[in-house]
């Protein structure tokens, strides 16, 4: 019965990597529910967790020491776009560790326009990610978030126009690789929660509308880290 659970475990691990076509060990990926489709990743590692790697011609790799303690914990990555005279460098991806332990907490990648594409972020330093950033067209499209640190996404968080406009919210922990189960819907008008719905009985449906000042302080948006990164 035991080994049948744990056999259980295993799969829906496994089952989670493959989602998520990601084959780097560190950091871990996260487990983004309801996400059929395979994420691209820059792919290959070095031995600092980073993913910031040529994989062909045309690359150029820079690190600086920004914190003064002689390691560099910034990596950038260029590639160079176009040819003769008119070949330049693009930034294709940067990475840096921000708690000075030599692992790499964060990397951005960029579009062959040089334009933020996407971000992955371990904010709690334990090796594994658990905030994922989209953007479109440079801007915050989407924010994927595990908040609880379980491995498991439980906020999202849409953008338009680089606004926060909504979140979805997993409170009970209920989604699954294959399901995404939000309880809880936040709504958002210049930077303000200004109302929450919940699904109380567990049928995907709202079933309260909350406007109630201190729901709306413990929303995902108050709770929200700045999604800049520092330079
Ligand atoms: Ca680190
Ligand atoms: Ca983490
Ligand atoms: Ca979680
Ligand atoms: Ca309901």
């Amino acid at each position: 019965m035991r080994e049948r659970q744990m056999m259980k475990q295993l799969l829906l691990v496994l089952l989670g990597l493959v989602v998520l076509g990601c084959g780097s060990k560190d950091p871990q990926p996260v487990t983004s529910p309801g996400s059929a489709q395979p994420e691209s990743t820059s792919g290959g590692e070095f031995s600092d967790g980073g993913r910031c790697m040529p994989d062909g011609p045309g690359y150029e790799v820079s690190e600086y020491d920004t914190s003064g303690d002689t390691t560099p914990d910034v990596r950038k990555l260029f590639k160079t776009m176009g040819e003769g005279s008119l070949a330049r460098l693009v930034l294709v991806c940067r990475e840096a560790d921000l708690n000075g332990d030599r692992r790499k907490d964060i990397v951005r990648l960029y579009t062959d326009e040089g334009r933020p594409m996407r971000e992955e972020a371990d904010r709690d330093f334990d090796g594994r990610i658990d905030e994922v950033t989209q953007y479109s067209n440079g801007r915050v499209s989407l924010q994927e978030i595990d908040t609880s640190g379980n491995g498991m996404i439980d906020t999202k968080i849409f953008y338009e126009g680089g606004q926060p406009v909504r979140a979805e919210r997993d409170m009970k922990s209920r989604s699954t690789v294959a399901e995404w189960r939000p309880d809880r819907w936040e709504y958002y008008v210049d930077g303000r929660t200004v109302r929450i719905g919940t699904d109380v009985n567990g049928d995907g449906k709202v079933d309260r509308w909350d406007r109630d000042e201190e729901r709306l302080r413990n929303s995902a948006l108050a709770n929200q880290r700045s999604t800049e990164v520092s330079q």
